[in-house]
């Protein structure tokens, strides 16, 4: 049916139809900046969790240091997955725009980052906190970001990584052929396989059943973590080989952070870096009395390892060799001589 208006009418329709598409396009400008400054993060576990907790902290601080409007969306339980989906939507920039993620879950984005989790690295809690609060691993962060658009606003972690099975494993001779999961990042693989165990790169929320199920007889974790999933209910035998000190990266999404306010960005760049020491202080802090809690309520049996020193000269060439191949022998070098 052919319409034929009169001329004002013809000036009324189109001043409607002009109206309608400003009113349009002013009202998806303001979705799209409230979208833009609500930001969403994910967590694995539930609220007790120290890396939730951290998350919490890193949001109330920006929210101290930013004068404008931004919410906080923090998912948990794994609600979005595991660390290995998470680094592909960090790299995407879809679904999350920050969270907290081990190094040797980004392996597929920058081949080098993992050297920052890499097992036997540090040798105490005190070389682990100079190296952290120093800026020794930027060349590292620089990778990230260019390989993998993600921009590292903090670092958590603090937790110690021992042996978890289901049949103990408490010497060289029992460690052999021992299956276990590892992340996926290969250097991984290679220090496991190095000391003498059977490691396979298994996805996080896949352990507790192939453990269940006799596919693998065990792995390794720190406490926070083995008590927020309840993985001592498969694995109640930690060994305490004590091979790693966690460092953990609160991350964000290059493609979300670029398209921040610039006071946003600087809030998100401060409240981090104090985030991670809160999640670092935490969390290191918190880890023997996890062990023990776990100890006391019948969950686990904690039993030393017979001879770790001899670890330590098994992996050192296995570290060096990875280092030489992401051209950082200077590197672990320096993370080496820092005393
Ligand atoms: C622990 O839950 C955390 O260290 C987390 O960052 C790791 O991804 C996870 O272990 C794991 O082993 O994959």
């Amino acid at each position: 049916m052919l319409i034929i208006f009169g001329r004002f009418n013809l000036y009324a329709q189109l001043f409607t139809i002009i109206k309608t598409a400003l009113v349009g396009v002013v009202l998806s400008t303001i979705v799209t900046s409230v979208s833009a400054q609500t930001l969403r993060g994910a967590s694995m576990f539930d609220d007790k969790h120290t890396f939730t907790k951290t998350m919490v902290k890193f949001a109330d601080l920006v929210n101290e240091y930013y004068d404008g409007d931004v919410k906080f969306d923090l998912r948990l339980n794994g609600e979005l997955g595991v660390e290995k989906d998470y680094v592909t939507f960090l790299n995407q920039g879809v679904a999350i725009d920050y969270t907290i993620l081990a190094p040797s879950n980004m392996a597929r984005f920058a081949p080098s980052i993992p050297l920052m989790d890499m097992p036997f690295l540090f040798r105490d809690l005190d070389h682990w906190n100079t190296v952290l609060s120093s800026d020794i691993l930027a060349p590292l962060e620089k990778e990230l970001s260019e390989k993998a658009d993600n921009v590292i606003v903090g670092y958590a972690g603090g937790g110690t990584r021992n042996l978890l099975s289901s049949k103990p494993i408490m010497n060289m001779k029992e460690l052999e052929g021992h299956k276990m999961r590892v992340m996926g990042a290969p250097i991984q693989a290679q220090i496991f396989d190095a000391i003498g165990a059977a490691p396979s790169a298994i996805a996080y929320n896949e352990v507790y059943n192939a453990i269940q199920t006799g596919v693998i007889n065990g792995f390794e974790n720190e406490a926070a973590s083995i008590q927020n999933l309840k993985f001592y209910e498969v694995a109640p035998n930690v060994t305490l080989t004590s091979h790693t000190i966690t460092v953990r990266p609160i991350v964000f999404s290059g493609k979300s952070f670029r398209k921040l306010p610039e006071k946003l960005q600087a809030a998100i760049k401060k409240a981090g870096k104090e985030a991670g020491a809160y999640g670092r202080e935490l969390e290191s802090r918190e880890d023997g009395i996890k062990l023990k809690e776990m100890v006391d309520a019948g969950q686990i049996k904690v039993s030393e390892f017979e001879g770790r020193e001899k670890l330590l000269d098994m992996v050192k060439p296995v570290q060096d060799k990875f280092a030489a191949g992401i051209n950082a022998t200077e590197l672990l070098g320096a993370i080496r001589a820092t005393k």
